[in-house]
């Protein structure tokens, strides 16, 4: 029955040790190319055969630290969550991680909204399991150096420090895009991203306020290690400039309180386990 089996899988486990503080198999600088040829699910399959359904992996030999949600926006970027797969389970596997990769798909051609879908991905995942932390990692960016370990931080963690697409340059001190990493509890208590940012801009920002707010700093790995490859793409339909945001930054502090984990309406359209992730489909009742 259910109970022994749960018995077993903990009797398992507590047997291995700890897997060690730093992990003996990382490589340091990362040859990353989008030239190449994109691979098939299936030959990525083949190359990561320790991850499970639903794109999970334990590390076999020790307890991983870390339990984490990898946790990416998503609408129309097939190609780069090809690229995405390939090159990221082999990093995360190196770092020996307990992780599970969320793709959460936003149903419909409303305007987009990248917070809400991390709001909807970390209220989701948490029914999955008993994640620690979680990295909101857009899918166009892949990181160069896997030293930069997606471990639970104590603070916040910015880990989009320097992005090619910025020329590996922090673009402005109070950057808080394309990759960041929280545990749950530093995310419970800013109540989460921001559901109102509708198209392009600004939400990231709104996060940093949320952090500042609540008296918690933002921690970062040094430039060298924390960088990332970002993919090409032309602006995408439907994710047009916020002109709102600007307004809505103004009024972080007071709005944070209603706005967030607390106020996040949804509909599930579909829960799927992929060989490589888990699809979450969801219809996030946009203002048009
Ligand atoms: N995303 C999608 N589909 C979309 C839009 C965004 O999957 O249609 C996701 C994806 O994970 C992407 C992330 O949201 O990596 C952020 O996308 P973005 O297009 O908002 O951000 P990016 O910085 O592009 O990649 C900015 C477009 C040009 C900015 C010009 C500013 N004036």
């Amino acid at each position: 029955g259910k109970i022994s089996e749960e018995n077993h899988s903990l009797s398992r486990n507590d047997e291995l040790p700890q897997c060690p503080l730093q992990p003996p198999n990382l490589q340091g600088p990362l040859d990353i190319s989008f030239a190449i040829q994109p691979q098939t699910m299936d030959e990525i399959k083949e190359n990561n055969p320790l991850v499970k359904e639903g794109g999970s992996y334990q590390p076999p030999h020790c307890t991983s630290r870390w339990k984490v949600a990898i946790i990416i926006p998503f609408r129309k970027r097939e190609l780069h969550l090809v690229y995405f797969l390939r090159y990221m389970h082999p990093i995360l596997q190196r770092q020996e991680l307990d992780y599970r990769i969320y793709v959460i798909n936003q149903n419909g051609t409303g305007k987009f909204n990248r917070a809400k879908l991390l709001n909807v991905g970390f209220t989701e995942s948490i029914k999955d399991d008993d994640f620690q932390c979680f990295v909101f990692h857009d899918v166009d960016l892949i990181l160069e150096n896997d030293k930069a370990i997606y471990s639970c931080p104590e603070n916040p963690r910015h880990l989009g420090v320097a992005n090619s697409k910025y020329s590996y340059h922090l673009p402005y001190n109070a950057y808080f895009g394309g990759v960041t990493e929280m545990t749950k509890e530093q995310f419970t208590k800013v109540n989460g991203h921001s559901n109102n940012y509708w198209g392009w801009g600004g939400e990231d920002d709104d996060m940093y306020k949320r952090i500042k707010a609540s008296r918690m700093t933002i921690i970062r790995y040094s430039s060298d290690i924390s960088r990332y490859r970002s993919m090409f793409h032309k602006r995408d339909e439907g994710n047009e400039d916020n002109p709102q945001r600007m307004d809505l930054l103004r009024k972080v502090n007071l709005a944070m309180e209603k706005d967030g984990l607390n106020s996040l309406t949804y509909k599930v359209i579909a829960n799927e386990n992929y060989p490589l992730y888990t699809n979450i489909t969801v219809d996030l009742f946009g203002p048009e």
